[in-house]
């Protein structure tokens, strides 16, 4: 298994009561707490992280590239790293946050993997993308402004071998009744996970502008309409899902 830098210190970003809340962004100070936060705030994202090699070494071709599209600290380059076993096969990661990549950069540094990483410090929006097996994109999307969400997806169709897998991660919107059920459940979670209801509210209102969620259907439809054949929700945990889709 893969392993990354142990250090993990505590997210208190929020715990304090702030006068104003500004929009949410990945600098340095988020990216200090990230590993913590991003445990203890996505619901069923360890199990999602464990089955990236396995879905690798099945859809993985020789002599092609992966992407993880938004990698943050490389959590999920280094689990596709852990997950080939294809001869001639790299990996590409990028990030538009510099503080997140020389942070992965250190990540990669520090794993045993000898399957070559480049890392990108670039919008993905601009990352070229060709001779793709398997492109990640782990709750990035989100953050993509969502006019521009349909040509990325298409760029990453176009990029894309012959059945080569998108595997796209998201917090989901829901249905008005689901809705509110399934953000209780999550808030329950992040309150099991040491965050109090500060914390939880302000983050809430840090992310609003920031980050926009869409429903499955919205998803399954914008896959559909980039040429992907088949498309299946392969996991969800509350109101985070993720999709695999098949050129
Ligand atoms: C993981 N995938 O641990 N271009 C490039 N990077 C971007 C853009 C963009 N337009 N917008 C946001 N980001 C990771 C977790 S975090 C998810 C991904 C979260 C980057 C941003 O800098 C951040 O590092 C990442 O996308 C989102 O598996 O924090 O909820």
């Amino acid at each position: 298994m893969f392993a990354m830098n142990p250090d993990k210190p505590q997210d208190t970003l929020y715990s304090q009561p702030l006068e104003a809340i500004t929009d949410f962004v990945f600098d340095e100070s988020v990216v200090r707490v990230f590993r913590d936060m991003i445990g203890r705030s996505v619901p069923g994202y360890s199990t999602l992280l464990s089955m990236i090699p396995v879905i690798m070494r099945k859809h993985g071709q020789h002599d092609s590239r992966a992407y993880d599209l938004g990698c943050s600290l490389g959590a999920s380059t280094l689990a596709m790293r852990h997950g080939i076993s294809h001869a001639k096969m790299d990996i590409v990661a990028v990030d538009n946050s510099v503080a997140m990549i020389e942070t992965c950069a250190k990540n990669i540094a520090q794993d045993s993997s000898p399957v070559p990483v480049s890392l990108h410090c670039e919008d993905i929006r601009q990352t070229h993308i060709s001779n793709a097996s398997v492109v990640v994109m782990n709750f990035t999307l989100q953050f993509v402004a969502r006019e521009d969400r349909l040509s990325l997806v298409k760029k990453i169709y176009d990029g894309l071998n012959p059945s080569g897998v998108f595997l796209l991660s998201e917090k989901i919107s829901l249905a008005p009744d689901q809705q509110e059920w399934m953000t209780e459940l999550h808030h329950e979670f992040k309150k099991a996970n040491g965050y109090s209801e500060l914390e939880i509210s302000q983050k809430r209102s840090a992310l609003e502008n920031v980050l926009v969620p869409e429903s499955i259907i919205e998803h399954e439809q914008r896959l559909r309409e980039a040429g992907f054949s088949r498309v299946m929700p392969w996991f969800q945990c509350f109101n985070f899902v993720s999709l695999l889709a098949i050129k």
